[in-house]
């Protein structure tokens, strides 16, 4: 007989390494996307912070869900850094659903009585959110759908017609805690459901309006995807076989504003700031931290680079990312009262450098067309209003493009082919009409980015001409080329 190596659960997990000693008592979360950064970052503050249990709502795959599951809720967490790894498991989660199989189920979870929080980490993707506008994009194929159907497939339209339920029913308040990477999460989540209740015709937008809040917060931790070799050292740590292990960077950081409508846990005692500056503190992380981690991975993607770790390690890399983030993105911030920037700079070249982790470039430079909207266009449209041309800002969006656009002649290499980018089949197109390079730029520019960015005729020929060296003579000289500049 085999002996297989014993399976995750609370009868067999070392007490120790369990966050929370017990399964929580109550659900009063239903946390809509169970991706590993909502496992390594909320989930692993709601733990640290008492008996608050998670409902966790995967999008579409049933994997992580049905491990959940099957592990009465539990998974792990491996904190890796060249100084050594730790594991530990938090044990908050009450069980797992997957909202594509069963919307209805979602829906009720968010309207039930119980509920208090509904949090979101669904990625810039998720929002159905018209990127020049901002507002919701009424002609998205799933909010036609959602605005005549009573289940909603989109997120959006969930939270909507949960809330309209509770609006109409017992009329709880309940709190909707955007967590992901966009500027004023909250303002903005806020308004994309008003905006769906309003084109709905709900009656329920009063309500909405006044019942729910909406804070915005700031989230950093950076968590790559699982992988094989994850597992391994995960099974190596726990000595038991975790079917859904998270491995995460030591840093991490949660800054939101504390307005909730129906309680909230303790999560400051887990660490997390309560503030309200938090959009000062959106602007840093997303600018300084996403706007420069975007750029070392297309450059990285194009030098033949793997890892975050190993692109960052090149001198060139290292140049072009503290321009941009020192001459280019740090002056369109007003920094928070008291916030010590040297340090802040500096962790961030070293949470880069961590090699113990191996982030790959392909991940961060994934989905480009809707993170490089919330990080790039307001820090170039404020230089180029003052006449002076972010060279690295243009360096960005040129190597973004030159990594998801074919473009001929040009093989961007592996890293680069393995984005993935919703608008790469429209870039595609865009490529095969467009009438030269600077065109395409310009039309490229006008599907993803406001439109005054695609209007400043200097910055698109910016774009081409450094979209026309990496094609040429590569990467390496386009950087020389902004390095100059
Ligand atoms: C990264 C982020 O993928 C990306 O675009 O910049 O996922 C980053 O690792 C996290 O925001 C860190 O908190």
């Amino acid at each position: 007989m085999i002996d297989l190596p014993p399976t995750l659960s609370r009868r067999s997990v070392p007490r120790h390494l369990l966050t929370l000693d017990h399964k929580p008592s109550t659900t009063g979360i239903v946390h809509l996307g169970l991706g590993n950064f909502h496992r390594a970052h909320q989930a692993v503050y709601t733990a640290r912070a008492g008996d608050w249990g998670i409902l966790g709502v995967a999008s579409r795959s049933a994997s992580v869900a049905d491990a959940l599951n099957d592990q009465d809720g539990l998974y792990s967490v491996l904190e890796l850094s060249p100084d050594g790894s730790s594991i530990s498991v938090p044990g908050v989660h009450t069980g797992a659903i997957v909202a594509a199989h069963d919307p209805a189920a979602v829906v009720a979870a968010i309207a039930a009585e119980d509920t208090r929080i509904v949090s979101l980490t669904v990625t810039e993707h998720g929002y159905c959110m018209d990127p020049s506008s901002h507002r919701l994009a009424l002609n998205h194929p799933g909010i036609v759908g959602d605005l005549e159907s009573s289940t909603p497939v989109t997120v959006i339209g969930q939270i909507a017609r949960a809330l309209e339920h509770r609006a109409t029913t017992h009329r709880r308040p309940i709190t909707v805690l955007s967590c992901d990477n966009m500027q004023s999460n909250g303002t903005q989540t806020r308004g994309l459901i008003l905006e769906f209740l309003q084109a709905a015709n709900s009656r329920a937008v009063d309500w909405v309006a006044e019942h729910v809040t909406f804070p915005n917060s700031m989230v950093d931790r950076i968590v790559p995807a699982t992988t094989e070799a994850y597992r391994a050292t995960a099974y190596e740590l726990l000595g038991i076989d975790d079917r859904s292990p998270v491995p995460a960077e030591p840093f991490t950081m949660w800054v939101m504003e504390d307005r909730f409508a129906a309680g909230r846990p303790a999560w400051e005692r887990a660490g997390a700031v309560f503030s309200d500056e938090v959009e000062a503190y959106e602007l840093i992380k997303l600018r300084l931290l996403n706007g420069t981690h975007s750029l070392i991975a297309y450059l990285g993607a194009l030098d033949g680079r793997a890892t975050i770790p190993e692109s960052r390690a090149q001198d060139f890399i290292e140049y072009a990312a503290r321009a941009v983030l020192e001459d280019e993105y740090l002056p369109s911030i007003a920094l928070p009262h008291g916030f010590d920037v040297e340090a802040y700079v500096e962790s961030l070249f070293q949470r880069w450098s961590n090699g113990a982790l191996g982030h790959r470039t392909q991940q961060v430079g994934t989905d480009g067309s809707v993170k490089l909207p919330q990080r790039v266009p307001q820090p170039a449209l404020r230089l180029l209003d003052q006449g002076v041309m972010p060279e690295h800002l243009a360096l960005t969006i040129a190597a973004w493009l030159c990594c998801v656009v074919p473009l001929p002649g040009f093989d961007p290499g592996p890293h680069a082919h393995a984005m993935v980018d919703p608008a790469r089949s429209r870039l595609g197109e865009l490529a095969a009409t467009a009438g030269s390079r600077v065109d395409l730029v310009r039309k490229a520019c006008a599907e993803v980015f406001p439109t005054e960015l695609a209007e400043s005729n200097e910055f698109v020929q910016r774009i081409a001409e450094y979209v026309a060296v990496i094609c040429t003579d590569g990467v390496r000289a386009a950087a020389r080329k902004a390095a100059r500049s």
